[in-house]
């Protein structure tokens, strides 16, 4: 698609990050524009800015400010949920209902909420009224912080740092970071943390839990990824954004006898849905709708010259989809009434009338078919199974009688499972496309490491086979190998969207729960990955699991690798958000840019988790001659010999 790029004499991010190289002091976190004196570029040692701000208050102030945008964003996601969720209790939002009771009366129980006798809607109408009420709290405790383990709690309570309400500790993230506030680096991180906290343990638990109950907890279904999922021969509309609500319902309205009805009429043999980002993870791993890429592919997308209309909501859509798209006949059209894009079509998205909206979208699209000129769309595309939410995991190894994480903690225990990395996060096109993600992940699955994934990193992996029962085993280790076979699991399990890397927060809960494995996160044999970040998003992602535990590995840049001859040990902030980070909460936050490095980092840090919980060391030769692994060799044998394996007996 580059080359095709290339010869229409088109750009793409690819070619603008060649183009424009990265300000080496703002990579660095060292330039300082919060206020009307500078901007302050520290490029020498014992230097500060106007105010007197030194290097590591200025790494620490950048480095929070991310983090609140990231928690702003994926929490502001969970606030517009929660307004659904009422709406969809209150009988006005047109089209929703409420598709899983059964999650609908977990989550309420879990905070005390009455069920017994009460219909769905009551009990919607509660739980979406105490989760809207976390955003705005001003004093206390957000409440899905009680679903941590109560070890973990109480790390957080001896520190100060339990999220009093999920606005509150954004908002005072942007305050400390004023001229002339927070001074002191740790100081400034600690709150970080509390802001981080306010996102994992808060908007966005709340996002995965009103998107499960609304749309259905994710299981196994069959999808497919890459450009090749988009159809010569139908109308292609592409969701790219990150909110299920609007993805959901172009589900719905594509799937609508009239509007079916409306495109064969237009000359199409019907609506082609397909995802890209994290709406597209949404509805990939709900109802199979095929993900058409990740970040890095939405203008490759709209250089096929097949897509009708690329409909967008918020988050990691470039603006230079805009400005591609006037060269083929492919309409950008915006929804969010957040979100708005100079030169494209504005149709705004209302859950009230929200199915009415999907289909005028739906409409558009189709009325623009005739407009289609030659496509060039690649015939590349890759089954994958999504669909792997931890209460499908509890299933999946205990039955319905016993859903259960036992299977998988004994199999840790055991050594047949080395530990489980969850790979995270973004594409950036500072390094190849999928390259970071695809080489952490094969390394890690030949070491017996069980992998989960969200984000486009669960597409990196879809791209390349990983999300496959038996197809994705070939370059697995043999005791990971043993425990699919059994099970009749991929060795990479993708588990949703962005906001739901509150689902591992949830697995790697349960896990301490099943027992075997220590009373804390920290304790688990267990590393998290954000191989190609680039959001602010990730950022605050990677505090929270770090203030929960884990040991986090970003690829790519450091934003706070600050001057560069200066060893890391000697950068405060550096060594604050490791080693410190590490004393207090037993996870901690470095960046590697090297992919073996990372992979090496990890497996000695789950190794170390090993040890101190008096589990045998990791072993590959002790597995792996059961499962599959026979019947496997005697398939590749001649006939002749096949047969004398199988029956003891020489056949002519
Ligand atoms: O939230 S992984 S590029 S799409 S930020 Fe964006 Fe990064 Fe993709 Fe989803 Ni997450």
């Amino acid at each position: 698609m580059l080359a095709h790029a290339a010869a229409l004499g088109l750009g793409t991010a690819f070619s603008r990050a060649e183009e424009m190289s990265p300000c080496n002091i703002g990579a660095a976190g060292m330039c300082c524009k919060l206020c009307g004196m500078g901007p302050c570029r520290l490029t020498k040692d014992g230097q500060t800015g106007v105010c007197g701000a030194t290097i590591d208050t200025i790494q620490a102030r950048n480095l929070i400010r991310a983090i609140a945008a990231g928690a702003a964003a994926h929490s502001d996601h969970g606030r517009d949920m929660a307004f659904t969720l009422k709406a969809v209790a209150n009988g006005e939002a047109e089209g929703y209902v409420i598709r899983d009771v059964a999650k609908l009366r977990t989550v309420a129980a879990r905070y005390g909420i009455p069920i017994d006798g009460r219909a769905p809607a009551e009990i919607a109408n509660d739980l979406a009224d105490l989760y809207i009420a976390q955003f705005g709290q001003q004093r206390g405790e957000v409440v899905p912080i009680r679903r941590a383990p109560p070890k973990r709690q109480e790390v957080w309570k001896q520190r100060g740092v339990v999220p009093r309400g999920i606005d509150r500790e954004v908002v005072e993230a942007l305050h400390r970071t004023h001229i002339g506030d927070d001074q002191d680096a740790e100081h400034i991180l600690e709150h970080a943390i509390r802001t981080a906290l306010s996102d994992g343990w808060g908007g966005s638990m709340i996002a995965t839990d009103i998107s499960d109950i609304l749309f259905g907890t994710p299981a196994p279904v069959l999808g497919q990824a890459n450009l090749g999922v988009l159809k010569e021969d139908m109308v292609n509309v592409i969701v790219h954004g990150h909110e299920p609500t609007l993805s959901q319902m172009m589900v719905v309205a594509s799937q609508d006898p009239e509007i079916i009805a409306y495109a064969r009429a237009a000359g199409a043999q019907g609506v082609n849905l397909s995802g890209i980002c994290c709406t597209g993870n949404e509805i990939l791993m709900r109802q199979g709708i095929p993900a058409a890429g990740n970040f890095l592919q939405q203008e490759l997308a709209i250089l096929t010259g097949a897509v009708e209309a690329m409909v967008v909501d918020v988050q990691c859509i470039m603006q230079a989809l805009v400005e591609l798209a006037s060269n083929f006949h492919t309409k950008i059209i915006t929804t969010s009434p957040k979100v708005k894009i100079k030169g494209a079509t504005h149709i705004e998205f209302d859950e009230h009338r929200a199915l009415t909206v999907a289909k005028e979208i739906l409409r558009h699209a189709i009325d623009n078919y005739s407009n289609r000129g030659d496509a060039h769309i690649p015939p590349v595309r890759q089954d994958l199974v999504p669909g792997f939410s931890h209460e499908y995991i509890n299933y999946m190894l205990g039955g319905h009688y016993r859903a259960s994480f036992r299977p998988l903690n004994d199999a840790i225990m055991s050594g047949r499972i080395r530990g489980v990395a969850a790979i995270v996060g973004c594409n950036n096109p500072r390094s190849t496309h999928d390259y970071l993600h695809t080489q952490v992940a094969r390394e890690l699955l030949r070491q017996d490491v069980l992998i989960v994934q969200t984000g486009c990193g669960a597409i990196a992996a879809a791209k390349l086979g990983f999300l496959l029962g038996e197809a994705g085993l070939t370059e697995v280790g043999p005791g990971l190998r043993e425990v699919c076979e059994a099970v009749g699991m991929p060795p990479v399990l993708h588990m949703g969207s962005c906001v739901d890397n509150t689902r591992i927060l949830t697995v790697l809960t349960q896990m301490v729960e099943e027992g075997g494995l220590g009373e804390d996160v920290s304790q688990i044999p267990a590393v998290g990955l954000a191989p190609e970040w680039m959001s602010e998003k990730a950022l605050s992602i990677g505090a929270y699991c770090v203030a929960s535990g884990v040991y986090v590995i970003f690829g790519g840049a450091s934003p706070v690798s600050g001057m560069p001859d200066k060893v890391p040990d000697s950068n405060i902030v550096l060594r604050y958000i490791s080693q410190g980070w590490e004393a207090i909460y037993g996870g901690k936050l470095e960046f590697i840019n090297e992919p073996d490095e990372m992979v090496r980092r990890a497996l000695d840090h789950i190794d170390r988790k090993r040890a101190a919980l008096g589990l045998p060391a990791y072993d590959p030769a002790r597995f792996g001659r059961s499962g599959d692994s026979r019947i496997l060799e005697v398939e590749a044998l001649p006939v002749a010999e096949r047969r004398a394996a199988l029956y003891g007996v020489q056949v002519e």
